[in-house]
């Protein structure tokens, strides 16, 4: 029974009630990705959200708009500097242009291996290039692996430098891959990845580069079956969140979104690794034809693609620790 004590307590309750559906409020944030459902950009970013939304009792979801929903990889950097989107994935090279720093992550044949570049960008080089991000509206969560970038094309394998003169290479937007493949004596024709395919098959360009799950994941290899190893860049993945999101989590929050961020780089690592196998496996199977590359001219050739871009002191110093990291 209901006595006159119990009401101030209903009341109370009838408050806490109507105050829930504020407190429990559900925000989805929207996260970019131009890879299809099921790569390990994709599924590493599906992963920080199921964290994410543990660790805030459901407040937080993400939701990844993948294949490329959300526009290519250079739209989505303004969207996401702007907060339209929250989250995104995305090369490191579409940021050369806006952050100086970036390029640096992306120099040619800078890294010896994945392992070197894992500990740069685990590390306080990694922290700094991150922090370099913030003017620009954005925060990084994550460096993401992307493998080795090599050569392809439809018309020929590329062994030697003299392979390379006057193929017509599409390259990420950035002035840094459009100077690299300029400098191999190719030309360099930016566009995003989601037109390659058709570019690829009406020879408006004759090869682009890419690791292996990129060739894969689109079937490039249909349209252009010679894979060479050039292996001439390692730019990392880059999982960001826009500031303008950002600002709007509590200092605990924040936190949480960072420690799911490591968590999904171990994983989208993990899955990788498997990948990049698989991936080989797959175009092979498809028709490519893979051969190795000596890599010396390659590299020589890259000398006045370091003088171009590597301009600052800041640039200069990063590049020269880099290559002390051992
Ligand atoms: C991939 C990378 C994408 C995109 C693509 C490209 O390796 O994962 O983010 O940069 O290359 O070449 O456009």
């Amino acid at each position: 029974m209901l006595s006159r004590r119990s009401l101030p307590l209903l009341a109370v309750a009838a408050a806490a009630l109507l105050a829930a559906p504020a407190a429990l409020a559900q925000t989805t944030l929207r996260s970019a990705d131009i890879h299809p459902d099921g790569y390990p950009t994709v599924e590493s970013v599906k992963y920080f959200g199921e964290i994410i939304e543990k660790k805030t009792n459901g407040k937080y979801k993400v939701q990844v708009f993948y294949a490329g929903q959300l526009g290519g990889e250079k739209d989505t950097i303004e969207q996401t500097r702007f907060g339209v989107i929250d989250l995104n994935r995305i090369n490191t090279a579409p940021f050369n242009n806006l952050i100086p720093e970036t390029a640096v992550l992306g120099m040619p044949f800078l890294f010896r291996s994945v392992e070197h570049m894992y500990k740069v960008v685990d590390g306080p080089i990694g922290a700094e290039i991150a922090k370099s991000f913030e003017p620009h509206g954005l925060v990084v969560l994550g460096f993401f692996d992307s493998g080795a970038r090599s050569m392809y094309n439809s018309k020929k394998p590329i062994k030697t430098l003299d392979d390379m003169k006057g193929m017509k290479i599409r390259v990420q937007q950035s002035d840094l891959f459009i100077g690299m493949i300029n400098a191999l004596g190719a030309n360099a024709t930016p566009m995003p990845f989601g037109e390659l395919y058709s570019a690829l098959q009406t020879g408006l360009v004759d090869g682009a580069e890419n690791n292996y799950p990129s060739y894969d994941s689109v079937k490039h290899y249909e349209v252009a079956k010679y894979y060479s190893l050039t292996e001439h860049s390692l730019a990392p993945e880059v999982f960001v969140m826009s500031k303008r999101s950002w600002d709007k989590l509590s200092a605990d929050e924040q936190k949480m979104f960072k420690e799911a961020g490591l968590e999904a780089t171990k994983k989208m690592r993990e899955l990788w690794a498997k990948r990049d196998a698989e991936s080989k496996e797959r175009v092979i199977k498809g028709g490519a034809i893979i051969n190795e590359v000596d890599k010396k001219p390659f590299i020589d050739a890259m000398k006045p693609v370091y003088d171009k871009f590597v301009t600052t002191d800041k640039m200069k110093d990063l590049v020269a620790r880099i290559r002390a990291v051992d």
